[in-house]
């Protein structure tokens, strides 16, 4: 028997509606037992809307309208009533500590989520979707999100799993006519389905990262040497006066984060501390999160003050592209308005990646903004509809080097049964990615992500 739970389903505080959800087997008995409407949810049918009045020992706390849903037919596959009160702080909270003296208990982080896995109504890739959707920064991420949702790619792994499923024991029954040499299927057949079957699981592992950047923001970190102009760019591109600009060197010596969007991407900007060497503790210390920041970038901008000299950072620029290979990065020649336009022209003409920009007076922005925005969606194009996580690609990497074991034995002509052990090892990981096998410790890391009431 499941006990009944109860939490407050939408976002605590001062709001139009709150919504209170109720799930299991005594869902309907506590709901009604504070509930006064035209008929009670004993006789309610599934799918129905109540309007009444909430009461305790007598006492009117709200009037609400609450939705019956019977099970089987819930977001949880339990019985489950969902009550909407007028928000506020007070309302809901009372609500939901009237349904707990009545027999509920208050639910855990994800537990309605977890039940409808548990019921069968969600597999995990739509579990990990349902977090996905509510934590999306991106329009993008939160779509594909909700494709995932409807089952794409549960349906494409159920697929590739039947067709593994089917070659071992295909090879095993060749085990049982072994004595008369009967060959079921064509090896170079067999060979040719798992090279396709790992090739597409390491695709997809590899797409974690593009999914990774619809899930939080394309990662963009501008750097240089101080004083270059990398705070000033940072709150033009923010369009507001986020970071302090000063013509004192190593000002900014934490960094900056915000997210900015350009056509729906979401793109995290980090301002950090300007990179030289110095004694200053609090600044060596600023210098070595930026190095943090530089890591986990996707790209690098960096900042060179043109007025100086056009080629100021070049040692700066060659390093960091030495040091960080997977980052793309940019030199953005700053405060042209600085210098004479006819000296502008004798400069050596900008490189492939390189934009002339002032920062200041706001000149080259726009051409910085396509760039961000042409380099974000390129990253993200990677994703072929399939919002990987990082659980999926670690158990798709697993796949795909079970299936080179696999190839391996094949070609090394191994016995049958070694290779089929391989192949159902391979539908075995794969079936962990959509949780038709699970293990407790799985499912309480997934659920730790959800908050309580979803
Ligand atoms: N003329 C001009 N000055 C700029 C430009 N960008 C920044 N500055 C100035 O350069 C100084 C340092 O700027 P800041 O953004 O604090 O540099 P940071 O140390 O790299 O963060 C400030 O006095 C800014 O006003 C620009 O595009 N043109
Ligand atoms: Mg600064």
């Amino acid at each position: 028997m499941a006990r009944t739970i109860t939490a407050l389903a939408t976002p605590p505080g001062v709001g139009g509606i709150a919504v209170i959800r109720i799930s299991g087997d005594d869902a309907i008995s506590i709901a009604d037992s504070c509930f006064s409407g035209k008929i009670s949810f004993f006789e309610a049918k599934s799918h129905t809307i109540h309007y009444g009045t909430l009461q305790f020992n007598d006492r009117i706390i709200d009037t609400v309208t609450a939705a019956v849903f019977l099970s089987p037919n819930s977001y949880t596959g339990e019985d489950v009533v969902e009550i909407s009160c007028h928000g506020g702080m007070v309302v809901a909270s009372e609500i939901i500590e009237i349904l707990i003296a009545n027999g509920a208990v208050q639910a855990e982080a994800g537990e309605f989520t977890k039940r409808a896995f548990l019921n069968g109504k969600l597999d995990l890739i739509q579990v990990e979707a349902v977090a996905d959707i509510i934590h999306s920064l991106s329009i993008p991420g939160c779509l594909t999100a909700a494709r995932q949702l409807t089952g794409e790619f549960t349906a494409r792994l159920k697929g590739l799993r039947e067709k593994l499923l089917d070659i071992a024991s295909l090879l095993e029954l060749e085990l049982d006519f072994s004595e008369e040499d009967i060959e079921f299927i064509n090896r170079e057949n067999i060979k040719s389905l798992i090279k396709e079957t790992r090739d597409y699981c390491n695709d997809l592992a590899d797409s974690f990262k593009s999914a990774e950047i619809l899930r939080s923001g394309f990662f963009v970190a501008i750097a240089g040497y101080p004083n270059s102009g990398k705070s000033t760019l940072f709150n033009t591109l923010l369009q507001r006066k986020r970071a302090i600009v000063s013509e004192i060197p190593g000002t900014t010596r934490d960094y900056l984060e915000e997210m900015i969007y350009i056509n729906g991407i979401a793109i995290r900007l980090t301002d950090t501390a300007g990179l030289r060497p110095t004694e200053n503790i609090i600044e060596i210390e600023g210098i070595k999160l930026v190095e943090t920041v530089l890591e986990h970038s996707d790209l690098i901008l960096i900042i060179n003050d043109i007025s100086i000299s056009p080629g100021h950072s070049d040692k700066l620029f060659n390093s960091i592209k030495t040091k960080y290979p997977n980052s793309k990065v940019y030199l953005l020649q700053n405060k042209i308005d600085n210098v004479d336009s006819d000296k502008l022209d004798t400069m050596p003409p900008e490189t492939v990646n390189e934009i002339r920009i002032s920062a200041k007076k706001g000149i080259g922005i726009d051409t910085l903004k396509e760039v961000l925005e042409k380099k974000a969606s390129q990253s993200i194009d990677r994703t072929k509809d399939i919002l990987v996580n990082q659980r999926h690609a670690l158990l798709l990497r697993q796949s795909a080097s079970d299936l080179s074991d696999a190839l391996t034995a094949i070609e090394s002509k191994l016995e049958n049964e070694i290779i089929a052990i391989d192949i159902r090892s391979t539908a075995k990981t794969l079936g962990e990615i959509t949780g038709d096998t699970w293990d407790e410790d799985v499912l309480n890391n997934i659920f730790s992500r959800f908050c309580i009431g979803k």
